[in-house]
């Protein structure tokens, strides 16, 4: 399916640097390239073999050189696109590449729309939505294990599984619809059975995609984190500690804190967005009490909770009603303050929730922070901590397809369990089957990858 327009851009990103590159892809790459290109040698870039880089000059309309670069042509479908494409290595300033890309305009060449080159990969087969998507996730990753799971999924890990899947579904819709053309009473028994088995098989491998998605999307956008207690605490030193940074002023007078400080940090391998609020606590102070609805405020939209606590006083009033607060959300109690004198707390809180949430930590002493990044760890990628075979999949787009199908298939082995006619089987099969290839974009329609494409950057 290759595309007729030749296409161009600047791929790398704007500003000074040693070297940028123009991009030409399309069926005239060549011939474009070969009009501006002047090899050292005299010879045509074309004389060469496919992938060679050739040394020479980039020279304007009137003979006049612009830059001194590196040509480089390869031949389809070997390259980015599966198309011809040649790419142009100048120095890095924005006026080599300004003028380079003007002359592949001036020769036939139109400005590529944002993602149009990994578009063009897509439809020319070399690549699947899925792998497409994971383009823009490798070029955006926050952390190193948000980077491996982004190059999993442009390896293929997901589309293989996702592929697997739908030639389980694919088989039994063939399988239905013979038993529907053909109908034999006697085999009923034995078909019912073997298709709700494989209808099931592939339901609970969906779940098991689902589940790695919560990990996915912490890795990918970070894990929304707000530190709440009581005035005097610790928070402020905590998220010192954390971010082995002086970021919060640290006091011992209650209320230092007054408005929210948000950073981003990577905690034991987990990109987290980590909010220090102000003390929670009744106060007449009219700037305080602003900044104690700010920490309900995000109290209320964190995802995580680190509700910290000074080991070294009995529980107060203030505590007891950040412990009700934090009820229902997902939570970890940091017992601070354990370089001064052991906690006289921990006992207590264990009656009240579960011992593997209570970490004792010294903000002072960083003794126990360890501990935290171990927990955090757990939380974010439960037992199957960091296995490589674990497919975790931090796009959204591919998470809502994966959840629907992941509904019509329990609503197949519902109707199948219910013994309810084959059609009606075959029907949320299909739709699952369509879902599915959705995400990698099998069955999906023409706005939807625009759509995706167009969130690309030029160039990409
Ligand atoms: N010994 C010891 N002192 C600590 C520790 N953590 C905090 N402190 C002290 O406790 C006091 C309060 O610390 P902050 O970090 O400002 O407490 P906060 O919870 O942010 O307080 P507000 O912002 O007022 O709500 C300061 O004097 C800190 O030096 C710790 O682990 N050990
Ligand atoms: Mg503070």
């Amino acid at each position: 399916m290759i595309q007729e327009d030749t296409i161009s851009a600047v791929i790398t990103a704007p500003g000074n640097a040693a070297v940028g590159i123009v991009r030409i892809g399309g069926a005239d790459a060549l011939k474009i390239a070969d009009i501006m290109f002047f090899a050292a040698s005299g010879k045509k870039l074309e004389d060469y073999p496919s992938h060679t880089m050739v040394y020479g000059f980039v020279k304007d309309e009137k003979g006049a050189a612009i830059d001194e670069v590196l040509a480089v042509y390869m031949q389809a479908p070997r390259s980015y696109t599966a198309e011809d494409v040649v790419e142009i290595q100048c120095h890095g300033g924005m006026q080599s590449l300004r003028h380079i890309l003007r002359l592949t305009f001036l020769y036939g060449a139109r400005a590529a729309e944002p993602g149009e080159f990994t578009k063009r990969a897509f439809l020319n087969g070399r690549i699947d939505l899925v792998q497409a998507e994971a383009v823009m996730d490798i070029i955006n990753s926050k952390s190193a294990a948000a980077l491996k799971v982004a190059v999993q999924q442009q390896e293929g890990f997901l589309s293989g599984k996702l592929k697997a899947i739908r030639k389980e579904l694919k088989d039994v819709i063939v399988h239905l619809e013979a038993v529907i053309d053909y109908p034999e009473e006697d085999i009923e028994d034995v078909t019912y059975q073997e298709v709700t088995d494989a209808i099931r098989n592939a339901k609970e491998e969906t779940e098991s995609l689902l589940q790695g998605a919560h990990t996915g999307k912490i890795l990918k956008e970070g894990l929304r984190t707000a530190i709440i207690g009581r005035p005097n605490v610790g928070k402020s030193s905590l998220l010192n500690t954390l971010l082995k940074e002086d970021r919060a002023l640290v006091s011992e007078f209650e209320g230092t804190t007054r408005d929210v400080i948000e950073e981003q940090l990577v905690i034991g391998g987990v990109p987290v967005l980590l909010a220090d609020t102000a003390g929670i606590h009744d106060t007449e102070d009219f700037v305080e009490k602003l900044g104690v609805e700010r920490s309900r405020a995000f109290l209320d939209k964190a995802e995580l909770i680190m509700a910290v606590l000074d080991g070294t006083q009995p529980l107060t009033a203030d505590d007891e009603a950040i412990l009700t607060a934090v009820k229902g959300k997902n939570t970890v109690f940091v017992v601070n303050k354990t370089d001064i004198a052991e906690s006289v707390i921990t006992e207590a809180l264990a009656e009240r929730v579960p011992r593997k949430n209570i970490i004792e930590i010294s903000a002072k002493t960083k003794e126990g922070v360890d501990l935290l990044e171990n927990w955090l760890q757990e939380y974010v990628y439960g037992s199957n901590r960091q296995s490589d075979e674990e497919i975790y999949i931090q796009n959204e787009r591919q998470i809502n397809l994966l959840r629907q199908a992941q509904e019509s298939l329990t609503d197949a082995v519902n109707a199948a369990e219910e013994r309810l006619p084959y059609d009606c089987l075959t029907i949320d099969v299909d739709r699952a089957l369509t879902l599915m290839g959705e995400i990698t974009g099998e069955t999906v329609r023409d706005e939807i990858i625009n759509e995706i494409f167009a969130r690309f950057c030029v160039g990409k």
